[in-house]
């Protein structure tokens, strides 16, 4: 089984923004971490939804501290912990967690984003943060699997606009690059996880197929990297790492999980892209 990013994967982290590692976790953990989500009722009711601004809305929910449960032993895990410290050269704190719920038929689109787009707005003052996504289900183009623009990390930060509730990179400037640079779908197994940069264009359709598209985000910060300033994901926090084998055995007791401490951020709460508009309402 994959470990820790091996040099060539960094390398590729670098070069590309981004890096797929295949099998990250195995079926075991990734069953695990699906049959926990969806039937998890305290996720769902703390899901909230985003429009993209194209007529449909993303649905998610997001949390600030790992916690002890199974997701928390995914975010925690040295497999991913590890990996983030060689990629920011630096110890890392975790930024906050989020499922991505894109139900069939009617899970919404993201915008061309960047997520330092996002996070700049909170006082964070370099983009040296990781996000990393792990396919709970198949992730496919029918079903609106994340798309990047390799390379675009080295573009550094772009405007974003307010685009339904979401932050969206200026088009005009996506356009310009669309033209010099690919777009490369994301097709990705339950289980494989994609390291990327915080300014790489990233973005998905509308889930119009018959197939759910869920995923894990973790974000990673560097310590190094600590914001000036209050907001709603939280500043250096230390993070407790855990063994690999503690995905299995906090998942199979899960059902008994107390995940009240995990800080779930609702929507109210979430600023980064509607600081955007107010900013606009103000000039
Ligand atoms: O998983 C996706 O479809 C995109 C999610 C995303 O862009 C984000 O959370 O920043």
């Amino acid at each position: 089984m994959a470990h820790v990013l091996n040099e060539s994967q960094v390398t590729e982290y670098r070069r590309e923004g981004y890096t797929i590692v295949r099998g990250l976790f195995n079926a075991e953990e990734v069953d695990l971490l699906r049959r926990s989500a969806k039937e998890d009722r305290a996720l769902d009711q703390h899901a909230f939804g985003r429009a993209d601004g194209e007529g449909g809305t993303v649905r998610l929910s997001l949390w600030n501290h790992p916690g002890e449960g199974i997701y928390g032993m995914f975010a925690r895990c040295r497999r991913m912990v590890d990996s983030a410290e060689k990629l920011l050269e630096d110890e890392v704190y975790h930024y906050h967690s989020k499922m991505i719920m894109k139900d069939a038929k009617v899970g919404g689109a993201w915008t061309w984003h960047q997520d330092y787009g996002y996070w700049y707005q909170n006082g964070v003052i370099w983009p040296n943060l990781v996000s990393v996504s792990i396919a709970v289900d198949p992730a496919t183009k029918e079903n609106g699997c994340m798309q990047v623009i390799p390379r675009s990390h080295d573009i550094g930060r772009i405007e974003h606009v307010l685009s339904g509730d979401q932050a969206g990179a200026d088009m005009e400037r996506v356009n310009a690059i669309l033209e010099r640079l690919p777009l490369v779908y994301c097709e990705m197994e339950p289980g494989d996880a994609m390291f990327f940069h915080s300014n790489l264009l990233h973005r998905s359709d509308m889930n119009r197929s018959d197939n759910p598209r869920w995923s894990m985000i973790c974000c990673y910060n560097a310590k190094s990297n600590d914001p000036y300033k209050d907001a709603h994901h939280p500043r250096y926090t230390p993070l407790n790492k855990v063994d690999d084998d503690m995905i299995v055995k906090v998942g199979v007791k899960r059902f008994a999980d107390d995940e009240s401490n995990v800080a779930w951020l609702e929507d109210a709460n979430d600023t980064s892209a509607r600081v955007l508009k107010d900013k606009a309402a103000t000039k």
